[in-house]
């Protein structure tokens, strides 16, 4: 099958001129390419000046002098969510540090650590990040940005420091970026006021209005993204939800809109308390939820709240390691997926990160819980791994807010070239490269090449910013953990 369509020169975004960019450079030849239907044969992908796809034609030729991909070639990963200074912090609450240790004995330690973070630390530890993102297979991220105020919780002399210290990471490393700064107001439902580790995070719906606009321009220039995070029920009272959604509209009324939601049994049960309803059910019928909205985790819902949230339209943000590494339950994919749900995966406290690791810890949470094997497989796509890829990455564009939804004319050219001569790898055709790269859990990556709107960001494996950048963040770390 020969399956040609051009973009025509209308549609094209404004030039973005790439260093040597010249049009021989911006075509990939592929033996194996997974694209939106499935795999494909010979592909040739080909992208102009703004890094957008033009063509993609399978069962071609490869043109004389074009580059050829050393091995499979999938879709980058969007990664839906991020606390970009968590980094910092994983494996350092592995240890018992009460009686019953819980999300929340994690949370406090987690505020302690948060409470030392300075704008030079933001911005190492996320450079870092977001270089190892890459290397993982990622292409974009969503950042869910809570920390705004200095550490008595003054808002800085430019209230958007730390919101462009993630900023200015995100476009060192190149990865595609959603910025969502987060609304945080009370620390439990009924107005609860917000407690001294939270003093970092609070602000008025109206300076986080003025925050967005005051973004919006940085973000811009560099193709980001921004949209607006209420944090969750627990820290954003209704006319406060109401207002931001409302004020956001105005900005730009497409813009992504992500809030937690129901990841701990006990935020439901003081939602009910509090509302008589389950946090999903108030949402839903409290707020304009739609295509826009990503609900983060979402793990606690009843029959009912599965079908309806999944009709919403909106994105079921499912961050399966930190899920697990929090202790907060397990998310009925089957049952989300049977209302024809969309989802994607994020990184969240970066416990891991690692694409292909989300996809590995989804499956394997439904396969425990239901006693069955090969859950993610679909009608469409028996493979598990390339199942779970091709909707991750839907669902992961769509929550994004930005054309990143695979290897598809209009989309981002943005995808991995995994490494065939990996030993997990070697030999085998290219749905089963996948499948060794997710499930074949192996100690080296298998990931060989990484290109961000057609251009290699990783390269035999490793980011160009991998020395300097690691050496960056393991300053900062042993400066944050300092007496
Ligand atoms: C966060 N993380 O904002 O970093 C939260 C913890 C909270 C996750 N929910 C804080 N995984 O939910 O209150
Ligand atoms: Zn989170």
């Amino acid at each position: 099958m020969n399956t040609t369509t051009a973009l025509s020169k209308a549609d094209s975004p404004r030039p973005n001129p790439l260093p040597g960019g010249e049009g021989a450079r911006q075509t990939l030849f592929a033996a194996d390419a997974l694209l939106p239907a499935g795999w494909a044969k010979n592909v040739l992908l080909t992208w102009n000046d703004a890094g957008q796809l033009t063509q993609v034609q399978s069962a071609a030729q490869s043109p004389a002098g074009a580059q050829v991909a050393t091995g499979p070639v999938i879709p980058g990963m969007p990664n839906l969510h991020s606390h970009a200074f968590q980094r910092a912090f994983a494996g350092l609450t592995e240890h018992r540090a009460e009686q019953h240790d819980s999300f929340w004995s994690w949370r406090t330690l987690m505020y302690r650590f948060a409470a030392r973070l300075g704008p030079q630390h933001m911005e190492a530890i996320a450079t870092w990040l977001y270089a190892e993102m890459l290397e993982a297979g990622y292409t974009s991220v969503c950042e869910f940005q809570y920390v705004h105020h200095d550490a008595d919780g003054r808002p800085y002399a430019d209230d958007a420091t730390l919101s462009l210290a993630l900023l200015r990471a995100a476009q060192k490393t190149g990865i595609g970026f959603t910025l969502l700064p987060v609304l945080y107001q009370t620390s439990g439902f009924g107005d609860q006021p917000p407690n001294e580790g939270q003093r970092r995070f609070v602000r008025s719906t109206e300076s986080m209005l003025r925050l967005l606009e005051a973004l919006k321009p940085a973000c811009d220039a560099q193709g980001a993204r921004l949209g607006m995070a209420p944090h969750s029920l627990r820290a954003v009272p209704p006319e406060a939800l109401r207002d931001a959604v409302a004020g956001l509209e105005a900005i730009d009324r497409t813009a992504p809109i992500h809030i937690h939601i129901a990841e701990q049994t006990k935020e439901v049960d003081d939602c009910i308390e509090w509302s008589g309803l389950r946090p999903v059910e108030w949402l839903l019928d409290h707020a304009p939820v739609d295509a826009r909205w990503c609900l983060v985790h979402a793990t606690h819902m009843n029959d009912a709240e599965y079908e309806y949230a999944a009709k919403s339209g909106a994105v079921a943000g499912l961050c399966p390691t930190t899920e697990a590494n929090l202790g907060d339950g397990i998310f009925d994919f089957s049952k989300w997926r049977s209302h024809g749900g969309a989802w994607g995966v994020g990184s969240d406290s970066h416990a891991s990160v690692n694409a292909a690791e989300e996809l590995l810890m989804l499956e394997y949470s439904q396969r425990l819980a239901k006693r069955q094997r090969n859950v993610g497989a679909s009608a469409a796509q028996p493979h598990v791994a390339t199942a779970l890829t091709l909707e991750a990455v839907q669902g992961g564009a769509q929550a994004s807010g930005r054309a990143v939804g695979g290897l598809a004319v209009g989309q981002q050219a943005d995808f991995v070239v995994l490494d065939a001569a990996h030993v997990a790898l070697q030999g085998l055709p290219a749905p089963d490269m996948l499948s060794a790269h997710v499930f074949a859990s192996h100690r080296t990556s298998a990931i060989d090449a990484v290109w961000v709107a057609g251009r290699e960001r990783v390269s035999a494996g490793r980011h160009t910013l991998h020395d300097e950048s690691a050496s960056a963040f393991v300053a900062a770390r042993t400066q944050l953990l300092k007496d």
